[in-house]
């Protein structure tokens, strides 16, 4: 489905970024191979761990066995340096015209992403946001109290910055990747609000923007960590662009 000549020639490479994902790594790379296998689709996976001490590397190395270290590339690095570093070093080592980002925690479901291709190749975008926003998009698996957060900080975005997009501080994202290098080179963030200036840059820098609703799972395994500092750095971050853009 889907493979004419062009398709054949694109490849996608998926950046994984892991802490303490143990649990969920061999998951979601079972399931990433599945679906890239199903839709025919030219693709690698690059996992960046910080040094997780429970023990994600190893995880990882085992599954480069099972699949084969052209399809799994590691891209480790020796402690925590943050996530917005981590898809700068895991994008320096992708070999495919287009970068997907997504979460290893299984928030994000890898059946998304044929559909995140072709909305691609439909408007020839030079990014697809996943969006919790519209359609059949929705979060699963958050109480209140974070449903209230989450759509409280995208609405006080979405009045401040009229990006063009429904969802401002998601991250599962396809990018053509000189589009996201040259975004990457602009954005000076951190955090959530490191999602939210891309878009935001992508807007002024008229790039154009695809969207597909997605499903947003709460991670089962691992640490949850959304507290009141975070809160307070989204909103200082927020003001930073509304000031700056
Ligand atoms: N390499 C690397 N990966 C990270 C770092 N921080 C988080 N990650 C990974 O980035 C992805 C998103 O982080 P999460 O901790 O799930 O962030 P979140 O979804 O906002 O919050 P929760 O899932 O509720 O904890 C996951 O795959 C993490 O393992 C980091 O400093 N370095
Ligand atoms: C991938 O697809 C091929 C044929 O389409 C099949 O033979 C193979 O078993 C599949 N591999 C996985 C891991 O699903
Ligand atoms: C984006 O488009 C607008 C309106 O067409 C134009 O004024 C602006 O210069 C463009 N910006 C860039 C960076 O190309
Ligand atoms: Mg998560």
């Amino acid at each position: 489905q889907n493979v004419g000549p062009r398709a054949r020639r694109d490849k996608y490479s998926v950046l994984l970024p892991t802490y303490n994902e143990r649990e969920n790594l061999p998951l979601i790379v079972w399931l990433l191979v599945k679906y890239f296998n199903e839709s025919g689709y030219n693709y690698e996976i690059i996992i960046i761990d910080d040094g997780s001490p429970d023990g994600t590397l190893e995880v990882a190395e085992q599954l480069q066995k099972i699949y084969g270290s052209n399809k799994i590339l590691l891209r480790p690095r020796e402690k925590k340096l943050g996530l917005g570093t981590a898809y700068i070093h895991g994008m320096k080592h992708a070999s495919g015209n287009f970068v997907i980002i997504m979460d290893a925690d299984l928030s994000h479901h890898p059946k998304f992403i044929p559909e995140f291709i072709e909305k691609q190749k439909e408007g020839d975008y030079d990014l697809v946001s996943g969006t919790r926003y519209r359609g059949n998009g929705g979060v699963y698996g958050w109480d209140l109290r974070r449903k209230l957060i989450s759509r409280g900080a995208n609405f006080l975005s979405q009045v401040l910055l009229r990006p063009g997009a429904s969802d401002l501080t998601g991250s599962f994202r396809l990018y053509k990747k000189h589009v996201l290098e040259s975004l990457v080179e602009r954005c000076v963030s951190k955090g959530y609000v490191f999602q939210m200036e891309m878009i935001v840059r992508a807007r002024q820098l008229n790039y154009t923007v695809g969207e597909v609703p997605i499903s947003f799972v709460d991670r089962v395994y691992g640490e949850s960590k959304l507290g009141g500092n975070e809160i307070v750095s989204f909103v200082k971050g927020l003001l930073t662009l509304f000031a700056t853009t």
